[in-house]
């Protein structure tokens, strides 16, 4: 079966909630890529998540919005492993972060079969959907690239009421916002949040736009107001790549962003047919991988 068990049987029965005063902070955090990351299994032996790869506080209970899924869109077709060498550093990296933030939280990465384009926001709504389907209480949800390594673990990955977006400041783009209304990277929702914009779009197929439809559902489409991370603890390094095979640009970006710029009555009717009311996608396997669940799915490319 490819049913996880749920927190009901797993949670632990603490009475007092987390707060502040329980996050040992050890701030800037001293990210480098030059040995090779440690395996999943090594990963999942070190951090001793239980056998749903759920991780949960010892001594506290945490609050509402802190009940993390953390959703990775992934593929690798590298011979050499890059892409999984990526996940590797960033789970090594920042499993004792989310931990010393006493998070409850659930990696999911979210794999997608070979032989069509790549489709990174359709292969977050199915994380979203999948997390959920496992762990209804699961209350915040963040999109992360594979790629990004946080630097400083004053960056707080719970949720606040505000749709957030954490990867402000990154070494390749020498740590500043690259265009003004970025939302790629890694962004943060909460359950309902993510509701009322109807997920991502499920039509980017290829790179790009994807990030860039959802700042617009968020700010255009529901009128509400994106906060960014302070950018002195939101500090990232990306991990050198390419572009993936199978990841070429999408050329329907620009025409597909400009959709948001036509008459409002318009955009109803794509935005509200276009996204988690009309996911569909053939679930291939869901496993629990040491550390992460892992989910592979064939997205049902038909173009
Ligand atoms: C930018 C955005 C990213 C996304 C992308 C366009 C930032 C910091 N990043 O990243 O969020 O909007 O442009 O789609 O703004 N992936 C795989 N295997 C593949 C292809 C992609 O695992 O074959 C995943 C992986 O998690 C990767 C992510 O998709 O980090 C984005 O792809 P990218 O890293 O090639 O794109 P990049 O760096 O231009
Ligand atoms: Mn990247």
């Amino acid at each position: 079966s490819t049913e996880i068990k749920t927190t009901t049987t797993s949670s632990k029965i603490i009475r007092k909630f987390c707060s502040d005063i329980d996050i040992e902070h050890q701030g800037k955090l001293n990210i480098s890529f030059g040995n090779l990351p440690l395996t999943f299994e090594e990963i999942a032996k070190r951090e001793n998540p239980d056998e749903t790869a759920l991780f949960q506080p010892n001594t506290c209970t945490p609050p509402k919005n802190s009940r993390v899924a953390i959703i990775i869109p992934f593929r690798d077709e590298t011979k050499a492993l890059i892409r999984t060498r990526h996940l590797q550093y960033l789970l090594e990296n920042m499993i004792p972060v989310l931990k010393r933030q006493q998070l409850y939280f659930r990696f999911y990465i979210v794999n997608q079969i070979s032989g069509s384009p790549f489709n990174r926001a359709k292969l977050l709504n199915v994380g979203y959907v999948e997390a959920i389907k496992d762990d209804p209480t699961m209350d915040c949800f963040i999109f992360h690239d594979v790629d990004l390594v946080l630097e400083d673990d004053r960056c707080l990955y719970s949720c606040d009421g505000y749709p957030n977006h954490y990867s402000v400041a990154i070494d390749k783009f020498r740590y500043r916002i690259p265009y003004k209304k970025i939302f790629g990277g890694i962004v943060q929702l909460d359950n309902e949040m993510f509701k009322a914009v109807n997920g991502f779009s499920n039509e980017f197929w290829g790179w790009g736009g994807e990030d860039d439809d959802m700042f617009r559902r968020v700010v255009k489409g529901e009128k509400i107001t994106i906060h960014r991370k302070q950018p002195q603890f939101a500090r990232y390094k990306m991990i050198e790549h390419k572009r993936d095979s199978g990841n070429r640009k999408n050329l329907e970006r620009r025409p597909m962003i400009n959709r948001w710029n036509f008459n409002p009555l318009i955009e109803k009717r794509f935005w509200h047919m276009d996204g988690l009311n009309s996911l569909k996608y053939s679930l291939i396997s869901k496993e629990v991988n040491y550390c992460f669940v892992n989910v592979t799915v064939d997205l049902l490319f038909d173009m």
